[in-house]
């Protein structure tokens, strides 16, 4: 697979640069979660700082792609993680949301065959590069916590702290739209993230370019949704005016790679 690629350098093959291969499309994302092919191990916890209320006023944007939450390109936000698999501090800089048309399916990762509603993903960079973009091409550049929401048939409950996004939406249908959020509003999630066990591998971004830098946890434990608090984002526009009915990209080949299950 590498061996295809001619504009390699010395340092790469050998694994001295801290440089991603661009065009590696091996360690893809996302990937079915097997709980019976995990590795389970035991590490220090996992430490989430400042997320639940963030420092600045955060913004809350419909991209043209997703609904997002942060400031993907600066240092604003003070929350950072640390523990768990993580070597050294990573910053959070935004969180998203993936969806797709039907309840039945949405999320990225699937966790025994399993696809929910919804999957939410907390985006951080190594607090030793300055942003997203300079963290972008780098081996240990960025962590993703992903979470999952599913709209359940039968007791449908509205989960009302979700409420707290999804009130925003009908303000940001148009591409590029964005307005202040509450400092609180990733709350809704909390729950779902402390404590409890993950999984946790090597993967890439699920969007252009694919980088393979990416340090995924993902969280099994889900939170209840309503069909009408999906259906918000499935009237989100994006490029060309167009509603983004679904914005999930499908499993991935996991190439050998190892799974770990961290227990908390
Ligand atoms: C969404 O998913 C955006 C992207 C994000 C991408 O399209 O939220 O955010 C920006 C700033 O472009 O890309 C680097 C990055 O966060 C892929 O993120 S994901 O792999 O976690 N799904
Ligand atoms: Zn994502």
């Amino acid at each position: 697979c590498v061996g295809m690629d001619d504009d390699l350098d010395h340092d790469d093959l050998v694994g001295l640069s801290s440089e991603v291969n661009p065009h590696s499309m091996f360690y893809q994302s996302p990937i079915d979660l097997e709980s019976k092919e995990a590795y389970p191990i035991e590490l220090s916890p996992l430490m989430f700082k400042g997320h639940w209320t963030l420092g600045h006023k955060p913004l809350i944007k419909n991209n043209d792609e997703t609904v997002e939450i942060g400031e993907a390109s600066s240092a604003k936000y003070h929350a950072s993680l640390r523990g768990g698999p993580l070597h050294g501090t990573y910053k959070f800089s935004q969180a998203h949301f993936h969806w797709g048309n039907r309840s039945s399916h949405g999320s990225e990762h699937t966790i025994n065959g399993h696809q929910y509603s919804m999957e939410v993903h907390f985006v951080h960079h190594h607090s030793k590069y300055k942003n997203i973009k300079e963290a972008r091409g780098k081996v240990d550049g960025l962590c993703v916590v992903a979470f999952f929401l599913k709209v359940t048939e039968k007791n449908p409950r509205t989960n009302n702290r979700f409420n707290l996004i999804v009130h925003h939406l009908t303000k940001l249908r148009s591409a590029k739209s964005e307005e202040a959020a509450e400092p609180n509003i990733l709350t809704c999630l909390k729950p779902i993230a402390t404590p409890g066990d993950y999984f946790f591998y090597y993967g890439s971004l699920t969007t252009k370019p694919y980088s393979e830098n990416v340090l995924w946890i993902v969280y099994p434990k889900w939170a209840s949704v309503t069909e009408s608090q999906v259906d918000e984002f499935r009237h989100i526009r994006g490029a060309g005016n167009k509603v983004i009915k679904s914005n999930y990209r499908g499993t991935q080949d996991l190439n050998g790679r190892t799974v770990y299950w961290v227990t908390a």
